[in-house]
């Protein structure tokens, strides 16, 4: 058996990419979960950051979602989540640097902004990050395939999926409805809702709302 430990917290959406790649793995793993405004005395000798997710694997350490998942793939190789080839896994590292430095800050500033033109520039901000997947994205990789390249899921599928997991928040506390105008991404989405790895720890949309409470401010009076 795997000696896999992975510290997680279930609101966490960099956490929840790391448990669906152990999940799409088949790996058995321990799942031990952090209380992020009460971390346990220790925590940064085994996450430097103090940041979920983290793994431990036998004693050896590994933190940082992307780079946990890519160490995933490498020691457990079936089924592989990476490209074949080079140029494919080159793109595939594109679009999951794109998930942290463009499209999560864009949520995540929607998320925060609680007005005016502030929340006016957030949304164009994360309506660009939609249009862009949407066009040079899914338009070009997927092809008739349901995944971000086709036929088989990916890391990248799995490093932006809990986001949209996370989407009734951002219609919620902002009124943000405009995943209805990308049909591929819609498409996209609901193909990885299907997996048996994302329905084994899904939350609902209301056990979202009111944890992300706290990540979205109200406009003061
Ligand atoms: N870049 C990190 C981000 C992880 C992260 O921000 N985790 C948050 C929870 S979603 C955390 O642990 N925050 C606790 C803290 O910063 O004290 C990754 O990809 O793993």
């Amino acid at each position: 058996m795997a000696d896999i430990k992975i510290y997680s917290a279930t609101v966490c959406p960099y956490a929840h990419r790391s448990r669906l790649t152990l999940l799409e793995k088949g790996v058995e793993f321990q799942s031990i979960e952090i209380d992020l405004q009460n971390k346990p005395e220790g925590f940064t000798d085994i996450s430097p950051y103090g940041k979920v997710p983290a793994i431990k694997h036998g004693d050896k350490r590994v933190w940082e979602s992307a780079i946990i998942n890519e160490y995933l793939d490498e020691v457990f190789p079936e089924p592989p989540l990476l490209p074949p080839n080079a140029i494919d896994r080159a793109q595939a590292r594109i679009w999951i640097d794109f998930a942290n430095t463009w499209f999560v800050p864009a949520y995540s500033n929607l998320l925060r902004s609680p007005e005016g033109q502030e929340q006016k520039a957030a949304e164009q901000e994360l309506y660009d990050r939609l249009q862009f997947i949407e066009n040079e994205g899914l338009a070009k990789l997927s092809k008739d395939g349901p995944y971000w390249f086709g036929e088989n899921i990916s890391l990248v599928d799995l490093t932006f999926y809990p986001w949209f997991e996370r989407w009734p928040t951002i219609e919620y506390y902002r009124g943000f409805y405009r995943l209805a105008e990308f049909p591929r991404l819609q498409q996209w989405r609901d193909a990885v809702s299907q997996r048996k790895s994302v329905g084994s720890i899904a939350n609902p949309k209301e056990f979202y709302i009111d944890r992300y409470a706290r990540f979205a401010p109200v406009a003061a009076k």
